[in-house]
């Protein structure tokens, strides 16, 4: 019998989404504890369950594990989403660095002040448009995966990054067709299939509600 996964976070698309993605993907149930309240955050922190003092916080086989790479290397060892070698690892590592860059953009956009918005969007589409994407469209010119010819977390932080730009630039992928093809292979995959469907787990770009809990939670942050 498998045992219970529990994410602890705040209730929005932060650096936990991408964990809840690799978890989907590989069709693991998972429990949520929403993190709403500076006393709930102190709890944790009393309890000593933040390595770090941060959070996301993911349960998982009698570890409490922190820092959202250790997290998705370890989900991605467990649920064979991280190649077949050595090699093929350190290439997916490579790749998930490079989205993880551009994905750390794109989360910090909603926290980004009013004034500071164009520029921090523009930032996002010039990066993504000469430095990422041209990568990937590049690494699925032959191949239906990133790495090999199985998926592995690569894909599915390739599929998480795209899906948000788009919400951000609709457009941005209309000179990478590589990537659109791959996108919608992607989505037939059954697992993710169902993670993008309607009212499933996916979460939902941030709101400023979600924007007030973290400042709020976190105000030693954002004195
Ligand atoms: N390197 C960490 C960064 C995590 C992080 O910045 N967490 C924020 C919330 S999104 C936090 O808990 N900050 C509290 C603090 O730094 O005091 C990771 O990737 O997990």
């Amino acid at each position: 019998m498998s045992e219970k996964v529990v994410l602890h976070y705040f209730n929005g698309r932060g650096k936990m989404e991408s964990v809840r993605w690799l978890l989907a993907a590989a069709g693991v149930q998972f429990e949520e504890v929403f993190l709403t309240k500076r006393e709930e955050y102190e709890k944790l922190l009393n309890d000593g369950a933040l390595m770090f003092q941060q959070v996301p916080l993911v349960e998982i086989d009698r570890m409490q594990l922190v820092q959202s790479k250790a997290i998705l290397n370890y989900i991605a060892g467990k649920y064979s989403l991280y190649g077949k070698d050595l090699k093929e690892r350190a290439m997916i590592d490579m790749y998930s660095e490079g989205i993880g860059d551009l994905m750390d953009l794109v989360i910090m956009y909603p926290f980004t002040p009013p004034e500071n918005k164009q520029k921090h969007l523009s930032n996002i589409e010039q990066k993504a448009k000469d430095r990422i994407l041209p990568v990937f469209e590049k690494g699925l010119a032959n191949s239906q995966f990133l790495v090999g010819n199985q998926l592995s977390r690569a894909d599915i932080h390739l599929l998480e990054v795209t899906l948000m730009l788009q919400e951000l630039l609709p457009t941005i992928l209309a000179s990478f067709p590589k990537i659109q093809a791959f996108q919608e292979k992607m989505k037939a995959l059954p697992t993710i299939g169902k993670f993008l469907q309607l009212g499933s787990a996916r979460k939902p770009p941030p709101d400023e509600a979600y924007v007030k809990t973290v400042k709020e939670v976190l105000s030693h942050l954002f004195k």
